[in-house]
């Protein structure tokens, strides 16, 4: 028998074991078990068979590392057939996560058993493909084709009693799944019940497919998966027979599984995992962290405190006047008003984090007993500094100090305290209660044991967390900077910062340069640019467009005009027509005759650029690997999930092809197209940014 399926014999039940830790991924050796079990119960002349799981959880699903690799017999579409057409009767008993595949076994099984805490999901859009192991024919069966439409083609994953109300499984019971499932198979046995296929059932009703089809690819703003899916839930009520349906959904699985889309979804679902997985961090302990200090209230600050404080940790926050406490607090408390309208927490919960888990004060004493702090403040160095030297005299030993500076040095911080060991950077995204993306800055004497506590505090604030080095703007801002650069180019030799927007947003992201500036404030990026201009290099272009708009005050959002004209109550601006006069004066005084490009080409500028930047963050080792890179840009700037991030699009498109169009912009402005050195010796050496990930 297979070691990944463990086979016993309990009176006329034959039990099939999974133990494939973690997680019970259908995996070729769990495959082969399973048709091995099912054949030998058959033919020792068992009348029922039990499958359930070892450990954590019945099968989690297919096993996701094989895909894009041949497959290999048993198939899992045919493996599923083989069990829900056995003579015996199959029950399923759940725990853990059913999903994908994992929840096809089940809906193949003839009846289904689930612990109450088991979750179940149909999540495969989510890694670009679809359930292709009979779920998208089997589930509409139970559940209905609008519930299954729902559950399929968002990925979500529903409770056991979720389920039971939707009659994907049959029955709840608390206890060991191995006991439950064997009780329930033998009072199925007992009373003797029928062997019940789900694709012996009738087809599902009907629905509006069409429109279920388009309101998937809105949503799904470039992705794939989720239409696709609509079209084989469609076959389970169209096709002629559940034969025919299951053909559909064969089709329609395989030009997923061929597509990029599926790449760079995986990529993503493995890189999301990796990001926190440091050679460096190898048996190191972080220091324990039960509770946190916060240096400023503003929206950064108070966010920062929010989400520590629907991570269960106390917080004390310092402000420097009365009205900076009260500003501070009203943030927070609105903060979490939030939450509690979505059902994030309870009123008893908001009550407690309100009162006696927050604390808001002027005195840096209140911060005596902390284990970790955030400075949040004005980002200006001399201001930094002098916090972190007041907090060097009243924090107790041992405790982080962290910093949430955007662009700033972080070694010249932490050499304002006698300890630069602890001292270490922490780069949350606004609203930072709401954003996935903690970049961990490691500074130059900032020990493991220090960075070890970064990343165990951003899995306790469910961040993504990526280690950084130091360069200004770290990896994200860095990076941001030089593809904002590129659309501000070519908007100065002719296209519009509409088109630009448009074409951004139809790649995926989702909002454009433009839009995204207006909605951060442009005065923000303004001071930026004032702050670089003395030791800008004076071969470096300078759009003036953007500073022309700033000085007759108009900052976006805020000002209610900048690239967009944003009428009160109305969502979404409208073009701002005095734009293309202050780019057609910047255009005349700079002597730049005005061109059309197509959209293909401003995409492909966007992203060079942002590739090229990338590969350098990389090559000097400001990120660790490519895929560090592709998660900031996921978690903190919106980039399409399905591309997998910025490197792995560049690995999709090509590197060889990426690097000569940079040699081509770079004839007309060879300052800012330098090609990264790194691109450069992969594609003399013919080799990809993910075998950097697989080397790292
Ligand atoms: C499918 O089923 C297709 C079929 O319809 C058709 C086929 C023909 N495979 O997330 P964690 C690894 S598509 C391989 O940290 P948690 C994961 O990488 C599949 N590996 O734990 C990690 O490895 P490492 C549909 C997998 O407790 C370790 O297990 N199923 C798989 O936070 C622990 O994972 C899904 O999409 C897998 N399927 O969350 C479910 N799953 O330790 C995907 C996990 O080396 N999985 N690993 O980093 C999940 O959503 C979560 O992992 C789960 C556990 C909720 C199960």
């Amino acid at each position: 028998m297979s070691e990944a399926i463990a086979y016993e014999r309990v009176g006329e039940i034959a039990v099939l074991k999974a133990q494939n830790p973690p997680v019970n991924a259908l995996g070729i050796d769990v495959r082969k078990g399973l048709l091995a079990g099912i054949e030998r119960a058959e033919s020792e002349g068992a009348r029922a068979i039990l499958i359930y799981g070892d450990g954590r959880t019945y099968f989690s699903g297919a096993d996701i590392r094989e895909f894009g690799k041949p497959p290999q017999d048993p198939y899992l579409p045919d493996l599923c057939s083989r069990i829900e057409a056995s003579p015996l009767i199959v029950v399923s008993s759940m725990h853990g996560t059913a999903l994908g595949g994992g929840l096809e076994v089940a809906l193949s099984s003839h009846y289904r058993i689930a612990v109450p805490a088991a979750k179940m999901g149909l999540p495969e859009v989510n890694l670009g493909i679809l359930p292709g192991a009979g779920g998208t024919q089997r589930l509409p069966r139970l559940a209905g084709s609008e519930a299954a439409l729902e559950m399929i083609t968002t990925g979500r994953h529903i409770g056991a009693a979720e389920a039971l109300d939707k009659r994907i499984i049959d029955r709840i019971e608390a206890g060991e799944p191995r006991e439950i499932g064997l009780a329930y198979a033998q009072e199925l046995l007992d009373a003797g019940a029928p062997r019940r296929a789900v694709g012996e059932m009738p087809a599902p009703g009907m629905v509006d497919f069409d429109a279920a089809h388009k309101a998937a690819l809105k949503k799904g703003r470039g992705q794939l998966s989720p239409a696709a899916a609509v079209r084989a839930v469609q076959a389970a009520a169209e096709a002629e027979d559940f034969g025919a349906g299951l053909k559909r959904e064969r089709e329609l699985f395989q030009e997923l599984m061929a597509s990029p889309q599926r790449q760079g979804l995986v990529h993503a679902f493995f890189s999301e995992r990796a990001v926190g997985k440091l050679p460096e961090l190898a048996g190191i302990a972080p220091r324990e962290v039960a509770s946190m200090g916060v240096i400023g209230g503003g929206t950064m600050g108070a966010g920062i405190a929010t989400a520590a404080l629907l991570a269960g940790l106390p917080v004390v926050l310092i402000e420097m006047t009365d009205a900076g406490v009260a500003a501070a607090r009203g943030r927070i408390e609105g903060n979490l008003k939030g939450a509690l309208m979505r059902g994030k927490i309870t009123q008893t919960q908001y009550g407690q984090l309100t009162g006696e888990a927050l604390t808001v004060a002027t005195d840096y004493a209140a911060l005596g007993q902390v284990d970790l702090v955030v400075e949040a403040v004005f980002e200006d160095m001399g201001v930094k500094r002098e916090v972190f030297g007041k907090l060097d005299s009243h924090c107790k030993p041992g405790v982080v100090l962290a910093t949430n500076t955007s662009y700033l040095d972080v070694d010249d911080i932490a050499a304002a305290t006698s300890r630069p060991g602890d001292v270490i950077g922490l780069h949350f995204f606004s609203p930072a209660h709401v954003m996935k993306l903690l970049e961990i800055v490691v500074a130059a004497q900032t020990t493991p044991e220090v960075l070890a506590t970064g990343f165990a505090l951003g899995k306790r604030l469910k961040k993504v967390a990526v280690r950084s080095g130091i360069c200004d703007g770290f990896i994200g801002n860095r990076i941001m900077n030089t593809y904002r650069k590129a659309a501000e180019y070519v908007v100065l030799d002719g296209a519009s910062p509409y088109q630009v927007d448009k074409v951004v947003t139809d790649f995926g992201f989702p909002m454009g340069p433009f839009a995204m500036g207006d909605l951060a404030g442009l005065d923000i990026n303004w001071a930026a640019r004032k702050r670089r201009a003395p030791t800008r290099d004076p071969r470096e272009r300078v759009p003036r467009f953007y500073e022309m708009l700033c000085e007759g005050g108009d900052f976006g959002q805020k000002t209610g005009k900048g690239f967009y004209i944003y009428e009160d109550g109305k969502r979404g601006g409208v073009p701002n027509p005095q734009v293309a006069e202050l780019i057609a004066e910047d255009q005349e005084q700079q002597g730049i005759t005005p061109r059309a490009f197509s959209d293909a080409e401003v995409l492909r500028r966007y992203m060079c650029a942002m590739v090229n930047e990338a590969a350098k963050v990389v090559g000097e080792g400001i990120a660790r690997r490519p895929l560090d890179v592709d998660m900031v840009m996921l978690f903190g700037f919106g980039f399409p999930r399905f591309w997998g991030g910025p490197l792995k699009w560049a690995d999709l498109q090509g590197l060889e092809g990426i690097l000569a169009d940079i040699h081509s912009y770079a004839a007309e402005d060879g300052f800012f197209w330098q090609p990264a050195p790194l691109l450069d010796k992969l594609v003399s050496e013919g080799r990809s940014f993910e075998i950097l990930n697989q080397s790292a």
